[in-house]
């Protein structure tokens, strides 16, 4: 763990880590910002279940009252899903404010994988990234989850990403950025609510296990940024594609109208498309989190039971 005098690391994951144990980041924003409470609460406790039931220990991450927490109480969590949108939804720019006026934040995906980073933590489960928006071509809107993924060393569970996102742009930014996209069982870049889009990605892994040594090999060169593995939704929670679709398409038009900008936009979105598909989304969404979750706690087995081997190997205990 890199000392720091803003990051406050809970005992239980304190304790995990020194002993070499696996845990599993949790973000934040999708508590305050992603679903109504007291689903969001709910959610975040299952998902904290989902990942010890696999073996590891869930680290929720979120600032409060300035500090860099990774691993929330059951207070937090429900102060978080309480306040909702009161909270600030925290990306890297955030912090240092956050952190200076002693306030609290909702972390992205690209401030859970900072904070992550710092604690020490490899892997981390969420439900969608943000991406390259539809319109970026003039907007400019790309997500900073994006340049994240391409800098800081943490592998990224999710499902995908929603098609309020340009798919193709944000697969074509991350190449840039040199981030290998993996698709989990699958050669097709999951859309989130769908376990198709349309878009091949990168490389299809079918073990835990190859995950993990993929990942370790990345940090044993020193190469620096992330991985996103796409995992998806499982077949039974899956959605409609025309349904969710024209969803999105109408969430984007009454976005357009409105002019929302910046920050707001995915929020927005988010809220719009939960709006127009009413609880059959939420419920998708919930199950898609809880998969990932339970992927990335396996993955952080297999990526302990590496790091074990190779400190034994050390010791040549092993050949
Ligand atoms: N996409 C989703 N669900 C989410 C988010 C994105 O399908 O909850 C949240 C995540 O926290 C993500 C953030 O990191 O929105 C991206 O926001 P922005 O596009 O403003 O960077
Ligand atoms: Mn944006």
């Amino acid at each position: 763990m890199e000392f720091n005098e803003f990051l406050s690391v809970s005992p239980e994951v304190a304790s995990a880590l020194a002993a070499g144990r696996p845990v599993v980041a949790l973000e934040s924003t999708i508590i305050s910002h992603g679903m109504p409470y007291p689903q969001n609460v709910q959610t975040a406790l299952a998902v904290e279940g989902a990942v010890r039931e696999c073996g590891a220990v869930p680290a929720t991450i979120a600032i409060i009252g300035g500090k860099l927490k990774a691993g929330l109480s059951r207070g937090e969590i429900e102060y978080l899903g309480k306040k909702g949108t009161q909270i600030t939804k925290a990306s890297r720019r955030d912090l240092a404010f956050l952190v200076s006026r002693s306030c609290d934040g909702a972390t992205t995906v690209a401030s859970t994988m900072i904070i992550a980073a710092m604690a020490g933590i490899k892997i981390f489960a969420t439900g969608g990234i943000g991406g390259v928006h539809r319109g970026a071509e003039t907007t400019m809107d790309i997500s900073a989850d994006l340049e994240e993924l391409a800098r800081t060393p943490v592998m990224v569970v999710c499902a995908g990403a929603k098609s309020i996102l340009d798919l193709g742009l944000t697969l074509e930014y991350l190449e840039t950025g040199g981030v290998p996209v993996i698709g989990y069982g699958t050669n097709e870049l999951p859309a989130f609510y769908t376990r198709k889009s349309g878009f091949g990605v990168d490389y299809r892994v079918d073990s835990e296990e190859e995950l993990a040594r993929a990942f370790r090999c990345g940090e044993k060169m020193c190469l620096g940024g992330g991985m996103l593995v796409a995992n998806p939704i499982p077949e039974e929670y899956s959605m409609d594609k025309e349904y969710i679709d024209s969803a999105i398409d109408e969430a984007i038009a009454q976005s357009r109208a409105e002019g929302i900008k910046g920050k707001e936009t995915t929020p927005f979105l988010l809220a719009k498309v939960k709006e127009l598909t009413g609880g059959l989304s939420l419920e998708s969404n919930i199950q898609l989190v809880l998969n990932n979750a339970r992927l990335a706690a396996r993955t952080a087995c297999e990526y302990c039971a590496l790091i074990k081997k190779e400190e034994q190997q050390c010791q040549g205990q092993l050949p």
